[in-house]
């Protein structure tokens, strides 16, 4: 019997750390601010903004949604292509607006017309290399084909803007165990390997969407990049975030990557 106990005890998921909770609670009153087509249509950049990147129906709307733990935040669909436009949310603490989670459509998704394609990737690569309050880049992958060739382009691409980036290798629901964790230990040799070109800060970890797995250690890595160290203490640096200039060069034209 005791030894049941203890077993139990042992499985039992571990409780959130403290700047994961204090982002849980902040994440549930999210507010949709804005949909634009074009960069030049965004608000102004008076928050720290945290960028959701990746492949077409990769799953970044719907990891939104499970950071969010909202169930119809962002637009999920069996659609590639469903998100066309630049949709951010609010974040906020006390009726101040401490940060944005902003859904960006996705690249490497052939059937649209070239036209609509390169217009889309237009705006996207223009935000990615010129939005000053860009602060962390989620990048999510599908963990059965993780990092793939756009993707890896990407990283290159957005290397010089010093910014962080994690990995989100979700769909982990369609891998069994050791096949995840093979994964990760993939990803994160060739993290080691390209940490030079891609700035350094570069971290991975696995998701499930499905399952809602794996979203502590994303609300831990927004919470570091909010500056957040412990919990109800006030997010520090969110002024400092809008005046910091772009560190080391802008990222360069991405028309070759999408
Ligand atoms: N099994 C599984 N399916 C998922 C997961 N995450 C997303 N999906 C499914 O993958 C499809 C695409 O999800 P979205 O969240 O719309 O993907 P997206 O990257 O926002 O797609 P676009 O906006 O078209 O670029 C949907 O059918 C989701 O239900 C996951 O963790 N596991
Ligand atoms: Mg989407």
């Amino acid at each position: 019997m005791s030894s049941l106990v203890q077993t139990r005890s042992q499985n039992a998921p571990s409780p959130p750390s403290a700047e994961a909770d204090w982002l849980s609670r902040r994440l549930s009153g999210i507010a949709f601010l804005k949909s634009a087509a074009r960069v030049d249509q965004l608000p102004s950049p008076s928050a720290p903004e945290f960028a959701i990147a990746g492949r077409s129906n990769a799953g970044k709307s719907t990891t939104l949604n499970v950071l969010c733990q909202r169930r119809r935040l962002a637009f999920a669909s069996k659609t590639p292509g469903r998100t066309r436009l630049i949709n951010l949310f609010g974040l906020f603490d006390n009726d101040e607006e401490i940060g944005r989670l902003v859904d960006l459509p996705g690249y490497g998704y052939a059937a649209v017309s070239k036209q609509i394609q390169k217009q889309w990737q237009l705006e996207l690569s223009r935000y990615l290399a010129t939005r000053p309050n860009l602060m962390g880049l989620l990048l999510v992958c599908d963990c059965r084909h993780p990092l793939g060739m756009l993707d890896t382009q990407l990283l290159d691409w957005f290397g010089p803007r010093q910014r962080p980036v994690h990995i989100l290798l979700t769909k982990a629901d369609k891998l069994g165990r050791q096949q995840q964790a093979q994964t990760l230990r993939t990803v994160n040799a060739l993290i080691s390997e390209r940490s030079n070109v891609w700035g350094g800060a570069v971290s991975a970890s696995l998701f499930s969407g499905l399952k809602q797995t794996g979203r502590e250690a994303v609300l831990e890595k927004i919470a570091e990049w909010l500056g957040q160290k412990k919990a109800g203490s006030e997010a520090t640096g969110d002024n400092a975030f809008v005046k910091a200039p772009a560190q080391g060069g802008e990222a360069g034209d991405m028309t070759s990557v999408v």
